[in-house]
């Protein structure tokens, strides 16, 4: 939970990140879907056997959900239907998490919204 706490930004500079760099494919990922508007790749530190990350190719402003405009409404609902589809690929449609961590205080580390599915496991509630 620490190491959680520490790993999270303590604000949303807008500067560029990680992601870009995954998304212009500089630095390797592992993909496991991709479309014209989302990218999905296996997160790093995998929290669960299936822990994929599902971002927009373009940001737009979209830093974290709390910054979302009605203009990202149709992004935002491609990225949910990416969740599913992803899902449905990694074989765990009947039993999957999807998260968005959105602040500091959620532990959000990378500045560029993401979703994650999570899966393969019996997962808990409430997460910590
Ligand atoms: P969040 O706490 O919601 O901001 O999660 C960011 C996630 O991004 C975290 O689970 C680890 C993952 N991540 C960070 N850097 C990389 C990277 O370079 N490659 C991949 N595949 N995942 C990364």
């Amino acid at each position: 939970e620490a190491a959680a706490k520490a790993a999270a930004d303590t604000a949303d500079s807008g500067a560029p990140t990680i992601f870009d760099k995954i998304i212009a494919k500089e630095i390797p990922s592992t993909i496991v879907y991709e479309d014209e508007k989302v990218l999905a790749f296996r997160d790093i530190n995998p929290q669960a056997p299936v822990h994929v990350l599902i971002i927009p190719k373009i940001r737009d402003g979209l830093t974290q959900l709390g910054k979302a405009e009605l203009r990202h409404a149709d992004i935002l609902g491609h990225l949910l239907f990416a969740a599913k589809l992803v899902a449905e690929k990694e074989g765990i449609v009947d039993g999957f998490r999807v998260v968005i961590n959105n602040g500091a205080e959620a532990c959000q580390s990378v500045y560029h919204l993401h979703l994650h599915v999570i899966g393969g496991r019996q997962l808990k509630w409430p997460p910590g």
